[in-house]
């Protein structure tokens, strides 16, 4: 969320500082038993509670060392998160502490970028050597030279110490290749995006609608634990995806779309929720603005203009659009998450936005409800230096929508040197080989640099790439910052140490602190080490640093959520009102109101590439952990049956992908199923690792992001839109 947004939430809320103190004696909620006095322990048994870190989802955990040694992971019952209960990639999590091809020593390369040659280092040459090429940069180009990339909250010491430094190029993937467009749209939409964890009140959705959000593949489990509930007490379900997904498995209605023809049947719902005069007429006129030019805007896209473009009868157009209408505003059409998909994704996203809008569904039970949060101060640091060049990732504005920095930005910048050379890059737990797409431009950029640090736990691609590499802590060995959470109800998290780092691996807190020492930045550091800092923040908002490390988890008093409950209807939008038609997007010379654009077709013999996730592995991060190995030790390509029938491919034969630009996969194995259109093929992202250092992870299945040479970006906010490649079939022997 924005600052602007949070002081507004504030405001609304009535969380002044006072309701916040008041709100410290419910820190654990009546007759709630302390977590750990529950986890009954055998002796000998010792239980911390921490918070996860196999994906960004921060489910609260409990973990149990048994003799010294690290035992297992549970949900911590305390988490409004995880109520209990992980995900089998949180429950894995232990595999990361064990994973035989760790890193473990700072690393300093011997030949040239991308041999993975190595010498081991001290942690002090490592970083002498880091901080004397980042004040050879500043030097000769200025500060802003040196980006960092990096992804979740383990980041946030490196980021501090970067804008000390002097740089204002800070970037993660979860903005221009994931969710990025969508936050985009609902914030033009809405005046607010749906943060993360996402604002959607699954729980209580009387009609939910996926759109290639595939919750129970996509695994994060608040969501599916919500979903399954909502399931459970007899929900209607519509989903929207070229392949039959687990979810898509219990709809009621599964439209398998054509893809990248989601804006066309966006536009056809709107339509018949205007034309039969379904959608909440009273909740527009309250709070909508443009809405006679929107339903102007909307006329033509009728279901038989949308039926061939989406291969959706008209008929199941109508059918489900007065589905969702009969349960509004208890209809929750969710807004997905990774959605940088075809370039057109933020439009794309505001049409989810606006459908949402004439179902009441923003603000009510059932549909997006507005999370809360404790006030817990930032610690006091001297102010960073002003850049005076600014940015480097979007000049002159090219993307006027994108308020957060562009990871792709940074790439191009770095290769054209333009507006300004970039000459170092700081990665933090981001795996940009993977990450980005077209892995050749990011080779490029990375030949341009003067120095490439990586901090890691395992000897990931881009690692392989660094001129030093840092081996980090898993997070069962750190603390990090505090996770000052909005959701539901508000609370705040610790990650807490469990167990001893095997080898001299160090956590971020203490690399970025080092790091700033060596670089004159000592007064931006002023605390001892984090357990300093971590006292000074609870001290100051007025908990007990004791009792969170005790239960992990401090709950705050619950507050209104919904409209209904008192939250003002007040909208961060120009006219203060939901926008149905887009003054800002007209003035930057974008459509106010979505349109649609065919997307491409695959050339003859070619299928569109999509990909998602499975439930037991995140990205390219769990490949090496034997544990979720063991559940999922390769990708598969799903592949039409009558397609692979025609091509002479069976379940189990390998093959390899050919992308539209002569690139060729890894060898994959093919799974034929009923359960995709012949148009597309599927795979798992996060497969098919080079990397030398990953003995085990190496050639198992095959990389998506290999595949993806090309990406249209949303001209709105620079997004990434990645399902724009095609593949065709090479036989193995
Ligand atoms: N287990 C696990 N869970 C995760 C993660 C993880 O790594 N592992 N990562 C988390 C993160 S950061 C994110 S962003 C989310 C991502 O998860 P989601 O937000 O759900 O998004 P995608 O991965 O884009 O969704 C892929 C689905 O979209 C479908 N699809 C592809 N093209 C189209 C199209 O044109 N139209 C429609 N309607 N559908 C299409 C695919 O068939 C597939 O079912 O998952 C989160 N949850
Ligand atoms: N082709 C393709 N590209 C995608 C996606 C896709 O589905 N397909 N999904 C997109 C989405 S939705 C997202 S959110 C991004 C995700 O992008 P990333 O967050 O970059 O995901 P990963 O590829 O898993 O890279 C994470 C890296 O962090 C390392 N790591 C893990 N734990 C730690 C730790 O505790 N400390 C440190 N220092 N490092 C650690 C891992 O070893 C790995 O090298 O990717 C985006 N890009
Ligand atoms: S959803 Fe799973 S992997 Fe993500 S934080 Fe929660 S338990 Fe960990
Ligand atoms: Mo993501």
């Amino acid at each position: 969320m924005n600052p602007i947004t949070r002081r507004r939430f504030l405001k609304i809320t009535g969380t002044s500082l006072g309701a916040a103190a008041a709100a410290k004696t419910l820190s654990v909620l009546p007759g709630t038993a302390h977590a750990l006095e529950k986890a009954a322990a055998p002796s000998g048994v010792q239980v911390i509670p921490t918070f996860c870190d196999v994906c960004f989802w921060k489910c609260g955990a409990l973990a149990y060392v048994r003799d010294g040694k690290l035992w297992k992971v549970e949900g911590n019952p305390e988490d409004p998160l995880s109520r209990g209960r992980l995900c089998p990639r949180g429950t894995g999590g232990i595999g990361a502490h064990y994973d035989p091809d760790r890193l473990t020593s700072p690393l300093l390369r011997r030949s040239s970028r991308g041999k993975e040659e190595w010498v081991e280092v001290t942690w002090d040459e490592a970083l002498d050597y880091i901080a004397e090429r980042m004040q050879a940069i500043k030097a000769k180009y200025g500060p802003e030279s040196v980006a960092l990339f990096t992804h979740g909250i383990g980041g946030n010491f490196l980021r501090h110490a970067v804008r000390a430094y002097g740089s204002p190029n800070i970037a993660a993937p979860s903005f221009a290749q994931c969710r990025g467009p969508r936050d985009v749209g609902f914030r033009l939409t809405f005046g607010e995006d749906v943060g993360s964890p996402e604002r959607t009140d699954i729980a209580n959705a009387r009609c939910i609608v996926l759109i290639g959000s595939h919750l129970g593949e996509n695994m994060h489990n608040t969501q599916v634990q919500e979903f399954s509930e909502a399931m459970a007490a007899g929900a209607s379900l519509i989903v929207v995806d070229p392949r039959l997904s687990v979810a898509a498995g219990k709809a009621k209605w599964y439209l398998p779309i054509k893809p990248g023809t989601d804006m066309a049947l966006l536009l056809a719902w709107m339509n018949v929720l205007l034309r039969e005069n379904l959608y909440d007429r009273e909740y527009v006129a309250a709070h909508g603005f443009g809405f006679e030019q929107f339903a102007a805007g909307i006329v033509d896209f009728t279901p038989e203009w949308a039926y061939p473009e989406t291969g959706i009868p008209p008929e199941v157009i109508r059918e489900t659009a007065r589905e969702m209408a009969r349960y509004r505003p208890a209809t929750l059409v969710h807004p997905g998450r990774h959605v940088t998909w075809y370039g057109d994704d933020a439009q794309r996203s505001r049409a989810i936005a606006l459908l949402n809008a004439l179902l009441g569904s923003w603000g009510r039970k059932g549909g997006f409800y507005y999370p809360q949060s404790m006030d817990v101060p930032a610690y006091p640091y001297p102010p960073y230096p002003k850049s005076e060049k600014g940015k480097v990732d979007n000049p002159n504005n090219k993307y006027p929508f994108a308020d957060e920095t562009l990871t792709t930005g940074i790439r191009e910048a770095t290769i054209s040197g333009k507006p300004y050379p970039v000459k170092g890059w700081l990665v933090y737990a981001t795996n940009l080989i993977h990450a980005l797409p077209n892995e050749a431009e990011t080779i490029c950029a990375l030949q341009e640099l003067d120095l490439l640090a990586v901090v890691d736990v395992i000897p990931s691609e881009i690692a392989g790439w660094a001129d030093v590499v840092l081996p980090e802590s898993i997070y069962l060995e750190r603390y990090d910052d505090l996770n000052v959470e909005w959701f539901r109800q508000p609370f705040i998290a610790l990650r807490q140490p469990v167990v001893n780092s095997p080898h001299n691996q160090k956590p971020n807190w203490w690399i970025a602190r080092k790091l700033a020492d060596k670089l004159g930045l000592g007064e931006y550091f002023p605390w001892k080490d984090i357990e300093e800092y971590l006292q000074y923040r609870l001290d100051k908002a007025g908990y007990s640093f004791d009792e969170l490390k005790r239960k992990g988890i401090i709950r705050g008093e619950k507050q209104p959520i919904y409209f209904d409950e008192g939250v003002p209807a007040e909208f961060a939008t120009p006219s203060g009102k939901i926008e149905f038609y887009s003054l800002q997007l007209a003035q930057a010379g974008f459509d106010p109101v979505p349109q649609y654009a065919r997307p491409a077709e695959p050339p003859p013999g070619y299928f569109r590439l999509l990909y998602g996730r499975a439930p037991v592995h995140s990205f390219s991060r769990t490949q090496s952990n034997r544990l979720l190995m063991d559940m999922l030790p390769e990708n598969d390509v799903w592949v039409n049956a009558d397609v692979a029938a025609r091509r002479g491919l069976k379940s189990g034969d390998y093959v390899r992908l050919k992308n539209q630009d002569g690139v060729l996969s890894n060898r994959i194995r093919v799974k034929a199923t009923q359960r995709i259109r012949p148009d597309c093929v599927y795979m798992v992202h996060g497969f098919g690792h080079t990397a030398k250092g990953l003995r085990f992870a190496r050639d198992k299945g095959a990389s998506d992001a290999q595949l993806l040479t090309r990406y249209q970006t949303d001209p709105l906010m620079g997004g990434t839109g990645m399902n724009v490649n095609f593949v065709t079939f090479e036989l193995e022997a």
